[in-house]
């Protein structure tokens, strides 16, 4: 069983590895990538990967609706419009495949503004708190879920 993946990731991200390693690591998000691709070539499968960053909220939006019917399971780092968008939690309403939603840091452990998250509540699980190794782990778990599914 071979399915399509897509890896969203939000404002800032592309900033990954150059600011704050304390909080987010010394990987870049093209090393996170990689490794992601590398991981699913290892599982096998074939499965189908497209990995995207946008520091704009609309064209996540966008990207959400495209996989609507196109793409069988999204994992998502919203970044931080994990903790404001309506616009997203609501593309991600509309999308019926399974939905993960992904933070580098657990923001619980954060200012209380990042406490909330609009993702959550519309995202199947939710991973925080394990560094950028949570891609890898997201995205085996997504893989896992779909073929419970399928
Ligand atoms: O922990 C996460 O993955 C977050 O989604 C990251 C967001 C933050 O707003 C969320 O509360 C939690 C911020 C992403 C910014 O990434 C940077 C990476 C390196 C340097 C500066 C920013």
């Amino acid at each position: 069983m071979s399915f399509r993946l897509l890896v969203l990731n939000g404002p800032n991200l592309n900033l990954l590895g150059t600011r704050e390693p304390e909080i987010y690591g010394h990987d870049t998000l093209a090393d996170v990538e990689a490794r992601c691709h590398a991981l699913l070539a290892a599982m096998g499968g074939n499965h189908e990967l497209v990995f995207r960053q946008s520091n704009h909220e609309g064209e996540l939006v966008t990207w959400i609706q495209q996989a609507i019917g196109t793409v069988d399971g999204i994992m998502i780092n919203a970044g931080a419009y994990t903790h404001t968008s309506v616009a997203i939690h609501d593309a991600l309403r509309a999308y019926q495949g399974q939905t993960i939603e992904l933070h580098i840091s657990n923001p619980h452990l954060r200012e209380p503004f990042r406490h909330v998250s609009y993702v959550a509540p519309a995202a199947d699980a939710v991973i925080a708190g394990l560094g950028v190794a949570g891609y890898e782990h997201g995205l085996e778990i997504l893989v896992r879920k779909l073929g419970e599914k399928a």
